[in-house]
């Protein structure tokens, strides 16, 4: 079980390579009407981020310190967590929180602007339902155990947290291969060829933190499987996700606090530690 001494690293507050570029691209105040409150570390973040850049929807980024809770973030996330939409077209703005539910808004929009999609079309409501099923996976199972394996501490837990995180990872693996079976609509990057997919985005900050930060922390690997590997190499190489993404070591340094449990790291941890479902 690999865990490093805590070094006492702090988390970043501003992007760096690729997704600092995007951010560049998008710090104009009048470039867009929406403005996504964001943090670099953040995998909620990344989701909403990802939605916007294949969706090609307008927006600006506010890069903010989540622990901190600036006013402007508050005013926009009841709970001070990233991210946030604040929405100008609206006198006075209005806001979102919730990534999920923001993922939902900007599909919504896309359909009526860009027409760009990650679902699969209306008329295939089974195919809909595959994906949501899957979405469903990672936000139930998928997402709290990648917290529970990486903040559990003795040798024990970890071997326990860590296999149940590998499960999560192949019953994903296996709704991907009944919707091979049932419906290939609902199959995303999964697919050779396929183009990137709601499950992906919900999912894919995840599984690329699990590739740097699980690896790091706790010498975890993902699936061997070449299909597993040459289908994590299609979304992380997909220009929707490799622009949102910063340099490893900002990764690594963000979670030394989470992988060394350290005491208040942030209102997720805190969830984890007291069992409690994740704000
Ligand atoms: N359910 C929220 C979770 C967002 C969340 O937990 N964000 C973290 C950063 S990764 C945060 O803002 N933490 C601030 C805190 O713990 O006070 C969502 O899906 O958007």
């Amino acid at each position: 079980m690999a865990t490093s001494k805590d070094s006492g690293k702090r988390y970043h507050t501003q992007c760096t390579g690729a997704a600092l570029e995007t951010v560049n691209k998008h710090s104009d105040p009048d470039s867009a009407d929406i403005t996504l409150f964001g943090s670099c570390f953040c995998p909620f973040v990344q989701r909403a981020w990802v939605a916007f850049e294949y969706l090609d929807i307008p927006y600006r980024v506010n890069e903010v310190d989540p622990y901190k809770k600036p006013q402007e973030l508050l005013e926009v996330s009841p709970k001070g967590l990233v991210l946030g939409l604040k929405l100008h077209k609206y006198e006075p703005p209005r806001a979102l929180n919730e990534s999920t539910v923001i993922m939902e808004y900007l599909e919504d929009i896309a359909v009526h602007s860009t027409q760009r999609s990650l679902l699969p079309p209306t008329s295939e409501p089974y195919a809909r339902a595959l994906v949501r099923l899957q979405a469903d996976h990672v936000n139930r199972n998928l997402v709290p155990s990648f917290y529970r394996y990486l903040q559990s501490q003795d040798a024990s837990d970890q071997i326990e947290t860590g296999k149940e995180f590998l499960t999560a990872l192949e019953q994903l693996a296996h709704q991907f291969e009944r919707a091979e079976k049932e419906e290939p609509q609902a199959l995303g990057l999964w697919k050779d060829g396929g183009e990137l997919g709601w499950t992906d985005v919900m999912a894919g900050p995840w599984l690329f933190r699990a590739s740097n930060v699980l690896k790091h922390y706790r010498g975890f690997e993902l699936p061997e499987g070449p299909k597993f590997r040459a289908y994590l190499d299609r979304l992380f190489d997909h220009p929707a996700f490799a622009r949102t993404c910063s340099t490893e070591q900002l990764y690594l340094d963000s979670y030394e606090r989470y992988a060394h449990n350290r005491p208040n790291t942030s209102q997720v941890a805190n969830a984890i530690n007291s069992g409690r479902g994740l704000p």
